[in-house]
């Protein structure tokens, strides 16, 4: 652990501290920030009312329309002389979403995202190839500012430009890498390209999240860059990455850094909390930021939360992957299906790589999806094998289409979108 004597705080005393530092949350957005002190007044709730943290569900969500809504500062609870740096979510439609940071603020930053790399297996010392994209996006500077407090020497490339990505691997000699799972693929298939075997390149641990991943694509990102491959996730309105990552030598679900960010679990349809151990919707309050103290931010992400002992000896809860977001949750002729879910069938089937783009359409009332993956031939007992595995495991009917390899698009570092959805574009 980065730091056991937090990682490893026995639950009542981390409890406490919880509870203490939602108060101060709930009081200082009452006081500084006009926009909270309305949300609390409509929904009845003084910050006084926080006796327990049982009480917690009184009090209002935070929904991304909040944060558009009070563009671009307004949730602020600082003065804004006192901020040091802004971020900026791309924003699919509408205004993007803006986060400011203290020196405190930047100081967190770096300590989950310090003790995240840790649980990856990075240790002092080691080269870390970033490749997540440097600007406004959280990733690249969340990670660099995680890697500097962590004592790794950091070979800051950004996204992109992957044959000089595999270059600098070659020449740099980095352990570690950090970047989404889909661009892992990439550098994995360019490493390949050149000739060179997994046990050839010096990576050791790879760092991967900010867009949902299957299980099976674990396994081919281990195998084919000889890594072991661990989850961070995060996002920005609550801090960037670093919200929570897993641990190298245990894989089973990420470590959330509690002392600073509450979890819950909720109904997606009711809001209503639900237990450990069910799937819902993951919400987040960043219980100890000062510039931007985000209370019950509804993440829009399904998880849940693992129950039971873990293997490391910290003390704080994981949460499973992310199987999708409730509004990237395609309902096709009545049945739910997460893009992750046909990931996971094309991966286990070995002979597609695991590159897929998804249309969905409509014609007359029936929804259409309509898969393209990429395989060597127009081989049509495999297309037909992808089609009667996902009945079989998905539950839903779709259309196959096989493409060239390498015709799909690629990551170039950022988030790749995998669906596209033109059924309102009658
Ligand atoms: O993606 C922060 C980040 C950077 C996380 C680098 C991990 C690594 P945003 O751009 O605000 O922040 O996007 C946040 O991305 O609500 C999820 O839907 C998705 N996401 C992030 N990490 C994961 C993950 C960054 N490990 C949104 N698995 C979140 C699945 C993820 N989805």
């Amino acid at each position: 652990m980065f730091q056991p004597q937090l990682e490893a705080l026995p639950q009542p005393e981390l409890r406490a501290l919880q509870l203490q530092r939602l108060q101060d949350m709930v009081a200082r957005q009452y006081e500084h920030v006009p926009a909270y002190r309305e949300k609390f007044d409509t929904a009845g709730v003084r910050p006084d009312d926080l006796k327990t943290l049982d009480d917690l569900i009184r009090f209002p969500f935070t929904r991304k329309t909040d944060l558009r809504d009070n563009y671009p500062l307004g949730l602020c609870a600082v003065p804004h002389s006192s901020l040091r740096r802004l971020h900026a979510s791309s924003g699919t439609g509408g205004k993007p979403t803006v986060v400011g940071y203290d020196t405190h603020d930047l100081d967190i930053f770096a300590e989950v995202v310090a003790r995240s790399l840790y649980a990856a297996g990075a240790r002092p010392g080691m080269v870390f190839h970033n490749a997540y994209g440097y600007g406004l996006f959280t990733g690249g500077l969340g990670l660099d500012g995680g890697a500097r407090r962590l004592g790794l020497c950091t070979v800051p490339v950004s996204g992109g430009g992957t044959e000089r990505q595999v270059g600098l691997i070659q020449d740099l000699q980095p352990q570690v890498i950090a970047c989404t799972p889909s661009y892992a693929l990439v550098l994995a298939e360019a490493l390949e390209r050149q000739g060179l075997a997994p046990e050839d390149n010096s990576l050791k641990y790879a760092v991967l999240g900010a867009e949902p991943w299957a299980e099976k694509t674990r396994a081919e990102v281990q195998k084919r860059l000889g890594v072991v491959a661990t989850n961070i996730y995060g996002l920005s309105e609550i801090i960037g990455p670093g919200v929570s990552n897993e641990d190298a030598a245990e894989q089973q679900g990420s470590y959330i850094w509690e002392d600073h960010f509450y979890p819950e679990i909720v109904d997606p349809d009711t809001g209503a909390a639900l237990p450990d151990g069910e799937w819902g919707v993951l919400v987040l309050s960043s219980m100890s930021r000062s510039a931007l103290p985000i209370l019950r931010y509804w993440t829009g992400d399904i998880t849940r939360l693992l129950p039971g002992e873990n293997s490391t000896g910290r003390t704080m809860r994981r949460m499973d992957i992310i199987r999708g977001r409730s509004d990237d949750l395609i309902i096709l002729r009545g049945v739910n299906v997460y893009p992750t879910q046909l990931e996971a069938v094309l991966v286990s089937l070995g002979q597609v790589s695991p590159h897929y783009h998804v249309t969905l359409t409509r014609t007359g009332p029936m929804d259409e999806l309509t898969l393209q993956v990429e395989a060597d031939s127009e081989a049509v007992t495999l297309r037909d094998e992808i089609v009667r595995l996902i009945k079989t495991q998905v539950g839903v009917s779709v259309r196959c289409e096989l493409c060239t390899p390498g015709s799909l698009a690629r990551s170039e570092g950022g988030k790749l979108r995998r669906v596209t959805d033109l059924r309102d574009a009658r």
